[in-house]
């Protein structure tokens, strides 16, 4: 079976948000036929967007895992990603707000796709875009609490239709949003399976 390295973008700002997000990498290793690659440090970052809420850990994490055909590798994993996060006990609530667990599908190899809702899926939420996936993820290029972990783990990639590496992307995004706004706040010990 042909696999991709995957990048899973973790977060938390509700309950133990470190606990939660160490049981989450736990949950992302033991989907079927998934394997852990690696996990960056763990991040205590500012909120963005909606700034008036708690601060959030933040993490990322690669996984490979079955390559699929067309979106069906991606979409299959997407669906993964939600059902872990409804496992955790994730609420809908608004548009970045606080939340028990975030998984984000960043990058799925070298692939770069854009899949729509099937149109009996779509919400009246005029705020839920038709859109059901996009990879690499659209916003990840512009949040330092997504880089820099990226960064722990592939700081020379350049991702698909970027013009810049990882690295230089967070270097960027760090002088526009301040070093301040994401610390490290431990390593992952892979023989232990957390971060300390
Ligand atoms: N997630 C958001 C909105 N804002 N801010 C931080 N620091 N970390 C997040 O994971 C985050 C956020 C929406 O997914
Ligand atoms: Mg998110
Ligand atoms: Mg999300």
């Amino acid at each position: 079976m042909t696999k991709v390295r995957a990048y899973i973008g973790l977060g938390a700002n509700i309950g133990d948000a470190r606990a939660t997000l160490t049981a989450a990498v736990h949950a992302l290793a033991a989907l079927p036929d998934a394997e852990l690659a690696g996990v960056s440090r763990l991040y205590r970052t500012v909120p963005v967007g909606v700034t008036d809420q708690p601060d959030f850990h933040n993490a990322v994490a690669a996984v490979d895992v079955p390559e699929g055909s067309d979106a069906g590798g991606p979409i299959a994993l997407l669906l993964a990603l939600k059902s872990i996060e409804r496992a955790f006990g994730r609420q809908e609530r608004f548009r970045h707000g606080p939340r028990e667990l975030d998984l984000d599908l960043l990058l799925f190899g070298v692939r770069q796709l854009s899949v729509e809702r099937p149109a009996m899926a779509r919400s009246a939420d005029p705020a839920k875009t038709d859109i059901l996936l996009r990879v690499p993820h659209p916003e990840a290029a512009n949040r330092l609490f997504v880089l820099a972990p990226l960064a722990d783990l592939v700081p020379d990639l350049i991702p698909p239709g970027w013009p810049e590496s990882v690295a230089r992307a967070r270097a960027r995004r760090e002088s526009v949003e301040g070093a301040a706004a994401v610390r490290p706040i431990a390593a992952w010990n892979s023989a232990g399976g957390a971060w300390e």
